[in-house]
């Protein structure tokens, strides 16, 4: 399958951040394999929205607060940074989630302009990259069918935590029962130069 992109697509790059990363506090194993096909596919785009998980300590996520969590993305720290892996001249829009305490965040929509600001730029379709699959690209990318957008995950520009070894398969069931596609990087950009 070969999608063209076009002017009414965006591509939302969820949470590449250094605090779920190699050595991070809530690292992905393959978090790296990300930034490859990210930063060949995002000059492609005329739109580029990178997420950024961005708690509060008080954040009633964490297991310091009763949560499932470790700390993570503290607003403003430099594990919340975007890795320097990321190709930040590309990016054209930062939208931070997870600020509330007491919601989880996984979704980019949540509490967030995300919705707004993408139909205001006439926005159709969506492909999501970033991690992690199996919390925010899965949440992200179903709450973008539900907003009405068409939804297109990454399939090699994402990775799963795995907190439990079929957390990636029944997440990307659950994005495919939701009405989101799945292509690959190759399927929108397929010259090795670019
Ligand atoms: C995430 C767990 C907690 C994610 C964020 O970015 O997928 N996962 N907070
Ligand atoms: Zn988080």
């Amino acid at each position: 399958m070969s999608y063209r992109i076009e002017p009414t697509d965006a591509l939302v790059v969820v949470d590449p951040q250094n605090d779920f990363l190699p050595g991070g506090p809530l690292a992905v194993a393959d978090g790296l394999r990300i930034f490859g096909p990210i930063n060949r596919i995002a000059p492609h785009f005329a739109h580029v929205v990178a997420t950024g998980d961005w708690h509060p300590a008080d954040h009633e996520f964490f297991q310091a607060n009763g949560g499932p969590w470790p700390f993570h993305c503290l607003a403003g720290t430099p594990g919340a940074a975007f890795s320097k892996l990321l190709q930040l001249e590309h990016v054209d829009a930062i939208v931070h989630k997870g600020i509330d305490p007491h919601t989880d965040g996984y979704s980019a929509f949540a509490g967030t302009q995300l919705a707004s600001e993408l139909r205001v730029l006439g926005i159709t379709r969506i492909f999501i990259a970033g991690l992690a699959t199996d919390y925010c690209v899965k949440m992200t990318s179903i709450e973008a069918a539900v907003y009405g957008f068409r939804a297109v995950v990454l399939t090699d520009a994402i990775a799963a935590v795995n907190v439990q070894p079929d957390d990636e398969s029944d997440a990307l069931e659950a994005m495919r029962l939701a009405g989101v596609e799945f292509a690959t990087s190759r399927d929108l950009v397929w010259d090795s130069a670019a």
